[in-house]
């Protein structure tokens, strides 16, 4: 069968597969296959719950075969791709899955894309299919969908989960609900599994250049990926995963989040909201053992219960927080106050994964960000020149591994700096490994801003600041918050006898229709630019300066 997307996406060399297949980290079965095992293992075990609904994994697999026959329906075939813009709520888990029992690749796209980022997933993966909630926060995302199949060929169909459905468009509860001959579904599903090492997933970069990369996950690797994060975490069959963030990011998706979970015969509860007081309920009333956050959700969390002691959170053991660094005073928090381990996750849509062990002193779990999960993986730490630096100095963190593609699809020229020629994906993070082998983030090389764990390129931000007229010149940089770790700041250099503010930029981005986590939220206006002796704007003297400028105006 030809499969289109193997010519964007660039393979592991043949005689490192080779060594992975030995040493087991690929099993040569589909995600599909993985989880049907764990169904005809368990079939009347509650899998899924979302607020009443509750589905047992033989429920499950009858819908998600049911929603990959209609999806066959359709005319999506193997190796055809669909943009996921979903929320936490079930159908999200029914889909995903039924894409790969199916073969057919998920694009990932966030709840905060709009019209910008998903026209260009769509585009850029050649999708045949979108799927959207319905109207939220007043935003209406179906609209929003049929703008985008009007403007990208490829996309003929439009899915739906809510109530107020087009008639144009297909309900996606509808096409989860089990199918007639459910024994028939199962059959025709087992019968052809796709590759293993055929693409599973496309995840999304936070990439620095623009628009977010598209990362094509194998069913080989990313099984590996969420089976052993599972196993790193403890996950078992008593495991209650609670799934709070945007459930198409790698992290509550794959490490080992809600893949991880139902492949050991876990239970996955979805919550639609982080709000403390709801997820707290839920927690309690579910009787949650594991859940994955964001350093400002689990800042939030601690302040809330610190406050209030209303819920019974003993059955949480394990509260896993990534995304962005973890401030070490935050961290030593944690357990006093919500009573479970802290885990550190250090990971990427990339591929690594590092995360500090259940059983780590609690030093190592509140100053580091862990260690990798897997022996395949290598990390190297190199200097601005790319020589490796000398034992326990920052630098900036190189890796390859069982679970790392070695370059993004379709983008010869960004995989031309953002991997080296041996295949090792340059992270731009700045790290140092400690004697004892823990990584702790230092920092970053890369000119990005991690505004509460979504990494925004300052690159694509600087681009709309130049649609603006009286832009002369424009530089964003990560401006430090106490509340979301870190918030686009914009310097301007006005035209000549121009002035500009926030708004004129804010608007410009509002206008193309752009996520709005993107969007600045200080501008400063200068005469120029501080540069480096080589000519480049100098970023570090920027971060400096609105770092100072905070302080003076702290009261
Ligand atoms: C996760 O994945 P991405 O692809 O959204 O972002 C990756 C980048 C890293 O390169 C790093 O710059 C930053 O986010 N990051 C951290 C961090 N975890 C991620 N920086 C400091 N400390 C941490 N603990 O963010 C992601 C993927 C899987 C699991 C967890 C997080």
């Amino acid at each position: 069968m030809p499969r289109p997307t193997r010519e964007g996406t660039v393979p592991w060399p043949e005689d490192v597969a080779e060594r992975y297949v030995a040493r087991g980290y690929w099993e040569g079965r589909s995600l599909g296959e993985q989880l049907v095992a764990v169904v005809d293992s368990k079939p009347d075990a509650v899998a899924l719950v979302d607020g009443e609904l509750r589905f047992t994994y033989r429920e499950l697999i009858q819908r998600v075969d049911g929603a990959a026959l209609r999806l066959r329906d359709l005319g999506l075939r193997p190796d055809d791709r669909i943009v996921v813009q979903l929320p936490n709520r079930w159908e999200f888990v029914v889909l995903t899955l039924a894409c790969l029992r199916l073969g057919v690749i998920p694009v990932m796209a966030l709840p905060a894309h709009r019209e910008h980022e998903m026209s260009y997933l769509a585009e850029h993966s050649e999708a045949r299919a979108i799927t959207v909630p319905g109207v939220v926060k007043d935003f209406d995302h179906q609209a929003m969908a049929w703008k985008v199949a009007a403007d990208v060929g490829s996309v003929d169909h439009v899915l739906v989960a809510g109530d107020e459905i087009r008639p144009d468009s297909v309900s996606l509860s509808a096409l989860c609900d089990p199918a007639d001959d459910v024994a028939m579904a199962r059959k025709t599903m087992d019968e052809r599994p796709p590759d293993s090492g055929s693409v599973a997933v496309f995840l999304l970069s936070g990439g620095t250049t623009g628009l977010p990369k598209l990362i094509a996950r194998t069913h080989d690797d990313y099984t590996y990926n969420a089976k052993r994060s599972a196993q790193v975490c403890g996950f078992g069959l008593d495991t209650v995963y609670l799934g709070v963030l945007p459930l198409g990011h790698n992290f509550p998706l794959a490490c080992p989040g809600i893949l991880g979970a139902l492949l050991v015969g876990g239970r996955v509860v979805v919550a639609p909201s982080p709000a403390p007081d709801k997820v707290f309920a839920q927690i309690e009333r579910e009787r949650v053992t594991a859940t994955a956050v964001v350093p400002a959700v689990a800042q939030r969390w601690l302040e809330h219960r610190e406050a209030d002691h209303g819920h019974d959170l003993s059955s949480l053991r394990v509260l896993q927080v990534g995304g962005a660094r973890l401030a070490d005073e935050v961290a030593r928090r944690v357990r006093p106050v919500l009573g479970c381990t802290l885990q550190q996750v250090f990971g990427m849509a990339e591929g690594l994964l590092n995360y500090t062990r259940l059983d780590d002193p609690e030093e190592v779990i509140c100053t580091t960000q862990g260690r990798p999960m897997c022996a395949g993986d290598e990390i190297m730490v190199v200097d601005s020149a790319g020589e490796p630096v000398s034992d326990g100095e920052p630098g900036i963190l190189l890796t390859r591994g069982p679970y790392t593609p070695r370059g993004y699809y379709r983008a010869g020229e960004q995989n031309a700096t953002a991997f080296t020629e041996d295949g090792w994906y340059r992270s731009g993070d700045v790290v140092r490994i400690r004697p004892d082998g823990n990584l702790v983030v230092e920092g970053r090389d890369k000119d990005m801003i991690n505004r509460a764990g979504e990494n925004i390129s300052a690159e694509e931000v600087e681009n709309f600041a130049y649609q603006v007229d009286a832009v002369g010149r424009a530089a964003a940089v990560a401006m430090p918050d106490p509340d979301l770790g870190e918030r686009v700041c914009l310097y301007v250099v006005p035209e000549p006898g121009r002035t500009v503010v926030l708004d004129d930029v804010r608007s410009a981005m509002e206008r193309a229709g752009v996520a709005r986590f993107k969007f600045p939220e200080r501008l400063v206006a200068v005469d120029e630019l501080p540069t480096t002796k080589v000519g480049k704007i100098d970023k570090k003297a920027l971060r400096a300066d609105v770092i100072d400028r905070l302080h003076r105006e702290r009261p």
